[in-house]
């Protein structure tokens, strides 16, 4: 008997395709996201849940659920940040968590690099006027914006995706500086030339452009608060291609609103896909809605990825992106 598994959202048409091919598979055909008694039984009457982002799977989730009455052995998350699944439960109820790693660094970082740029060359606003009709002509003072080239690039969380974006920035002249938890060994510094600095704080007033790269969750919660954001330059921008809960929104828009920093450019959101509406009045925040790994070959890639460790689980072997 093939094992039974849910996929809880529409997946590329290729990926679906196998893993119908190897699985008893049940699509989600209409892409709702599922509620919270639909996940609750889904961990009762399939072998395998397979999660992306838009899963809340907090304690209320598994709640009421044990090991007697829980069906479901692995859950293979579709993307790399796992910080929406509670890894407490999930122990508790001896269920095995995957990720997929690697596949996804250079797009999210390539959107990382399109913030920055966005954000500190006025693209959005650009677009915004010439599309609105009121763009009057060139003229020497327009819509003058940050050079990037040959800044500071701040990098928060130095892991695959802050390397790509660092790689990106250094092709753009930029010099790199890096905080991280754990000590960066010295030759991957040597290789970015980059600097580990010992604090966010630090990092902050250092930063022409502060790009996170950090996983979501509660640790991570407002790392990036009123107190960081004042040691930054007047100058200087947050790009957030990470997780929402990482930036104290309300700090950042009277950050924004005050010119203690220049601007920003976010494509994930606290609550997403609710947005603190202060921010949409701004023009100095460019605003993409969580388009990171969003290209057909990423999306194709994590996809095979999930199989690749849901096959590896029921083969009874360990699945090489195991996370819990
Ligand atoms: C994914 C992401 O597309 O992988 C991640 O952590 O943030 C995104 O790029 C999303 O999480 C899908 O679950």
């Amino acid at each position: 008997m093939k094992p039974k598994v849910i996929v809880t959202r529409r997946w590329p048409a290729e990926v679906e395709a196998r893993l119908q091919e190897k699985y008893d598979v049940t699509l989600n055909a209409s892409d709702h996201p599922m509620s919270v008694a639909e996940f609750k039984s889904a961990l009762q009457t399939y072998d395998a849940v397979l999660t992306t982002v838009t899963d809340g799977m907090t304690p209320d989730a598994f709640e009421g659920l044990s090991l007697e009455n829980v069906r479901t052995k692995i859950i293979g998350n579709y993307g790399v940040g796992f910080s929406h699944i509670d890894v407490s439960s999930a122990k508790r109820l001896n269920l095995t968590v995957t990720n997929t790693p690697d596949v996804l660094s250079e797009c999210t970082a390539d959107i990382a690099i399109l913030l920055m740029l966005m954000a500190a060359r006025r693209g959005g606003e650009g677009e915004r006027e010439v599309r609105s009709g009121n763009w009057t002509g060139w003229r020497p003072t327009h819509m003058i914006g940050s050079k990037v080239s040959g800044g500071v690039f701040g990098v928060l969380g130095f892991g695959r995706i802050g390397r790509e974006a660092a790689q990106r920035a250094m092709g753009f002249g930029m010099s790199i500086k890096v905080f991280n938890r754990s000590k960066v060994p010295s030759e991957v510094l040597q290789a970015f030339n980059a600097e580990q600095v010992g604090s966010i704080n630090e990092l902050a007033e250092a930063a022409d452009f502060l790009s996170l790269h950090c996983p979501g969750g509660a640790e991570n919660t407002h790392l990036i608060n009123a107190e960081v954001l004042a040691r930054m330059k007047p100058t200087g921008y947050i790009i957030n291609t990470a997780r929402g809960e990482v930036v104290d929104d309300v700090a950042l828009v009277e950050a924004l609103k005050n010119g203690v920093i220049a601007g920003a450019g976010l494509d994930v959101f606290q609550g997403e896909p609710a947005i603190n509406p202060d921010l949409l009045t701004l023009d100095n925040v460019v605003l993409l809605p969580h388009l990171g790994s969003a290209t057909s070959a990423t999306r194709e890639a994590m996809g095979f990825r999930v199989i690749e460790n849901i096959d590896a689980f029921f083969n009874g072997s360990e699945p090489p992106d195991r996370v819990v």
